[in-house]
This record gives C-alpha cells, structure tokens and sequence, in this order.
C-alpha cells in the first residue's frame, strides 16, 4: 500500500493533569496543519466491555482486580482493527491513555507485579510518541476535589505516579514528560510541537508492537 501511515500520539499521566483537554486541542492543532487527526480514549465505554468497566469505575459493580485488569487490556485490543486502519489510511491518531495506564492503575494495587500487568497488553500497535502530563500531588490537589469515581484518591494517585516513574525508565518506548503544570496554552505548545515531529518522522516508517 502507498501513502503515508498516520502516528499513534498517547497522551498520559495522573488524573486532573488535563490529558482531555490536551488531546482535544492537539487533534485541532494537527487538523490545521494539515494532518488528519482523530482522537480515542481508553476505557472506551461504549462497546460491551467498555460498559462493564464503566460500571466499575462508577462503583455501581464490583469486579476482582485481576479480571477488571483483563477486561481494560481486552477494551484495548477490540479496537486495535480500527485504530490500524485509520493508521494505514493516514489518519494520525491522539489517544487519551493507553497500556501505561493499565500497568500503572493495576500495578498500584497490592500483589500485582508488573511484568504480569503488561503482559496482556504486549503486541498492541506501539505509540510512536508518548507524552506524560507531570503534576506533582500538591499541583493536582489545587486543581480541586477528587471526584466520585474509583481510583480517585490522592493515596492511590500517588502509588500510580510512581508506577508511571517506573515505566518511563523503560527505553524502548518513546516517552516525552511534559510539564502540565503551565498555562493550558502553553501545554499545548509542548505537546504540539513534539507531535508535529513525530507526524513527519514516522510517516514512512512500519508500526511498532509494544514491549516486544
Ligand atoms: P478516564 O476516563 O480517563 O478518567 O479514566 C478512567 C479511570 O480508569 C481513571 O481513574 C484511570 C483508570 N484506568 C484507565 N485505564 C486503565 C486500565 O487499563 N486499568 C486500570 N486498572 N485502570 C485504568
Ligand atoms: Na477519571
Ligand atoms: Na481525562
């Protein structure tokens, strides 16, 4: 097939370090450069599963850890044949969280080592670019309160930052970490300016699979 593949852009980090927000702006900001630009979020809580895990979240159901584990990795790889072929079709591709949240979040929990909680995500499409938005807690908490959802604790984000800090050691993956403590415009400068590299280097370059 000829033609220019789109990149795969995650961003990352703790929650309220405004990784929405950013995506929605960078998918602009790509758009009017000329690249076509699309952005996905995970969980995705539309599909079967996505609902399931939505329900978790929102702590009207309770799950073992192990298996919300699996279904979040499961969440990811149901949309791998569509994030492949709007990759393929050009399409450049801004996801809000991916498989480092899933190593993270889970392997914050007690008893989860991490090479277990990467295991299922091993083989999905490689970001070519990673951005993890740093926020120190004290930051975070003057963004305001915690909101209702599980995970949303500042004991438990603090155990998740550090997780993140692991696997940003991690060299075969593309981390940038930027400093999301700046103005959001500011932010988005950042952000834009290392994707609009990214875009035109890995245009003519295969897709990767992560940690293999
Ligand atoms: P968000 O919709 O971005 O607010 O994410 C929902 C919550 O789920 C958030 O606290 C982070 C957490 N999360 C995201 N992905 C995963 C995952 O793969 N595994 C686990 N255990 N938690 C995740
Ligand atoms: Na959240
Ligand atoms: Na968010």
């Amino acid at each position: 097939m000829a033609g220019k593949r789109g990149a795969l852009i995650v961003l990352e980090g703790v929650d309220r370090a405004g990784k929405t927000t950013q995506c929605k702006k960078l998918v602009q900001a790509l758009q009017q450069n000329g690249r076509p630009a699309e952005m996905m979020r995970f969980p995705d809580r539309s599909t079967t599963i996505g609902q399931l895990i939505s329900s978790y979240l929102e702590k009207k159901s309770d799950l073992e850890d192990h298996t919300v584990h699996l279904l979040f990795s499961a969440n990811r790889w149901e949309l791998v044949p569509l994030m492949k072929k709007k990759l393929e079709q050009g399409i450049n591709l801004v996801v809000d969280r991916y498989a480092f949240s899933g190593v993270a979040f889970t392997s914050a929990k007690p008893g989860f080592c991490l090479d277990w909680c990467k295991n299922p995500d091993v083989g999905l499409p490689k970001p070519d670019l990673v951005m993890f938005l740093k926020l120190s807690p004290t930051e975070a908490s003057l963004r305001g309160q915690f909101g209702e959802e599980r995970y949303e604790t500042s004991v438990f984000q603090r155990a998740v930052q550090q997780k993140f800090e692991h696997l940003m050691k991690d060299a075969s993956v593309n981390w940038q970490v930027i400093d999301a403590s700046a103005s959001i415009e500011d932010v988005h400068e950042d952000i834009a300016t290392h994707s609009l590299n990214t875009v035109s280097t890995v245009e003519n370059q295969p897709l990767g699979e992560l940690w293999k």
